[in-house]
């Protein structure tokens, strides 16, 4: 799938999340739990290192829970530490704050036994879409206790009070989407995380007909009541196409309208709640 896209952007926002990284303790990484291997951009995981790293497994609504249970297992057997939520909710923010704690365990500590409050710093980062500012709303509250500049290491930055001693930083950062593979970049735009502006909306569609297709995933061929799976995927998107009646006039099909249901369907779940990377895969 062709998606304009240039490097130097990508370039200029990784600096920007250089630079926030040098004044926080730790990462909040929100990733889409409907993709959760594709939300994550491979240079900013290079970047973060060894740093602490609290990964969300946000929107956790969307799919099914034993889908994220396996994710759950797959970050567990690998020592990182996630959890999964729904940020329109506030009855996770305990545990989010608790993870939190456990994180910084070791720095929080070492502060203590020299009689230092330490007070963690996190970074709330991921790729468009994923529900930064909604965890943030969700973990602050509207009525935000802001804490005020700090000059030096912190100058220009805003900060908001988690917890007694745990600060977020109040703007996300925005990581530009990683589009280095074609699946990355085909389930990226299946979730919303790229601009429409810079694809091709038919094309991406025709895409989400090949996985469901691939799949033989059953409430897709209910949904449009298309009797058998079989047939290429621009087939299936002409059956479509025929039985909503969207026509560009008698002997053409209307692609990108089709392509805007189906895609409409899928992130409003009326196709269930399709988990698109799988933990096994
Ligand atoms: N169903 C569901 N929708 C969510 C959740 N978190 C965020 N959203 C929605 O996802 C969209 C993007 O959220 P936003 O916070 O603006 O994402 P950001 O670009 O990462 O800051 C909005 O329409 C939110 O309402 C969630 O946990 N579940
Ligand atoms: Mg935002």
């Amino acid at each position: 799938m062709y998606i304009q896209w240039y490097p130097g952007h990508m370039t200029k926002a990784m600096r920007m999340m250089q630079d926030s990284l040098k004044a926080v303790d730790c990462v909040i990484y929100v990733l889409d739990a409907r993709a959760i291997r594709s939300s994550r951009n491979p240079a900013f995981d290079k970047m973060i290192g060894s740093m602490p790293t609290l990964y969300i497994f946000n929107k956790c609504d969307m799919v099914e829970r034993s889908d994220v249970a396996e994710w759950e297992k797959y970050y567990r057997d690998r020592e990182e530490l996630c959890v999964s939520v729904n940020s329109t909710s506030s009855k996770f923010r305990a545990e989010v704050v608790s993870k939190l704690l456990q994180l910084n365990k070791a720095v929080i500590e070492k502060y203590a036994a020299k009689g230092v409050n330490k007070t963690v710093r996190a970074l709330v980062a991921g790729v468009p879409n994923t529900g930064k500012s909604t965890l943030i709303n969700c973990l602050c509250g509207s009525k935000r206790a802001v804490t005020g500049n700090r000059p030096g290491v912190t100058r220009g930055k805003q900060w908001v009070r988690l917890a007694a001693n745990v600060e977020l930083l109040d703007t996300p950062g925005t990581l530009p989407p990683a589009f280095d593979d074609e699946v990355r970049a085909v389930r990226l735009a299946m979730i919303g995380s790229v601009k429409e502006e810079i694809l091709d909306v038919a094309e991406l569609g025709l895409e989400a007909v090949k996985f469901f297709k691939e799949r033989e995933y059953k409430p897709f061929f209910e949904r449009y009541s298309l009797e058998d799976t079989s047939g290429e995927p621009l087939e299936i998107m002409d059956k479509i196409a025929k039985k909503r009646g969207f026509l560009l006039n008698k002997d053409n099909f209307d692609y990108e309208r089709t392509a805007r249901a189906i895609l409409d369907d899928l992130r409003k779940l009326r196709l269930g709640k399709v988990m698109l990377d799988k933990a096994d895969e």
